[in-house]
């Protein structure tokens, strides 16, 4: 037998493991967009974060690992207010987490369901994730017992927000912010790569995961609301005009259209103390 010399314990990791619910959390919260926010005190706010926005609990083990991904391009001051509330929210939710801001460099087309897939492979080059939040920037929840984590299907998070008068606009409706394990990406070979400007690539990710046998999970609506920062139509985001008909074919594109056919190119990656940037080329629609 051997003798252990280490001066630290030892541990056994599964009897610490975090408690589900987290005994940190404190319900609805107070969210408004009036006074903007700085920086400079979120990082205050946040003394535990290490560099990249990264945050493990200290005194148990996370029940899971997640990678929050932000689709982006130019929302700087959505950035900031995104930042401030869901950090402290994060890690009441004792989650071992990583915020990647996933930067859409020049001016083709958004292309935000190609991102998600680079936030995918980007985020795992760094850390064995298990479980992966796709939030779009302007969306704040408004009750910390919504967990940011995954759950046995895919989860829809934004489930009750203000601008659609706190109800679902229709039931199959999966955008806004949404989790998905590892896994359950891997089953729908991630997200369709070809949808540019605004509408339908949540629509077809809702196909994948419905062809696959998987259906939506959803927190009950109370503890689902959530606010968007309000603001005008982005330059562009133009409505896709071929949405409609490409939303139809989910099916015949899914398998070659997605993580497999990924292409593009990293431009530069910045670690802040809040978030880790990767700023991408992502090519332009053909
Ligand atoms: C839907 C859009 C979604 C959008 C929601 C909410 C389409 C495809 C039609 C086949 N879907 O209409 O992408 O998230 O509205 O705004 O346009």
């Amino acid at each position: 037998t051997k003798t252990n010399i280490s001066k630290t314990p030892v541990v056994d990791e599964k009897s610490n493991i975090c408690p589900d619910p987290s005994p940190l959390l404190e319900g609805p919260l107070r969210i408004e967009f009036s006074t903007p926010v700085s920086l400079d005190t979120v990082k205050k706010e946040n003394p535990k974060l290490q560099e990249g926005g990264r945050y493990k609990p200290a005194d148990c083990v996370a029940l899971q690992k997640v990678a929050v991904i932000i689709p982006f391009r130019h929302r700087e001051e959505h950035l900031r207010f995104w930042l401030h509330y869901l950090h402290p929210i994060l890690q009441r939710q004792q989650l071992d987490y990583g915020v990647y801001v996933i930067n859409q460099n020049g001016e083709s087309s958004f292309n935000r369901a190609k991102l998600m897939n680079i936030g995918y492979v980007e985020a795992l080059k760094e850390y064995d994730y298990d479980c992966f939040v796709f939030s779009d920037v302007d969306l704040i929840p408004m009750d910390d017992r919504n967990t940011y984590r995954c759950y046995s299907q895919p989860r829809h998070l934004s489930v009750s927000m203000d601008k659609f008068r706190f109800k679902l606009p229709y039931k199959t409706y999966f955008g806004g912010v949404c989790s998905l394990s590892k896994m359950q990406i891997l089953e729908i070979n991630g997200f369709p790569n070809t949808y540019w400007g605004w509408g339908g690539e949540d629509d077809d990710i809702f196909n994948r995961l419905n062809h696959r046998g998987m259906f939506i999970s959803r927190p009950d609506p109370t503890i689902g609301k959530c606010r968007m920062i309000p603001h005008k139509r982005d330059k562009h985001n133009e409505a896709n005009p071929h949405r409609f008909r490409r939303v139809s074919d989910t099916f015949l594109m899914m398998n070659r259209d997605g993580l497999n056919s990924l292409n593009y190119k990293v431009v530069s990656v910045q670690k802040n103390f809040l978030y880790t940037k990767i700023t991408v080329d992502v090519g332009w629609p053909y």
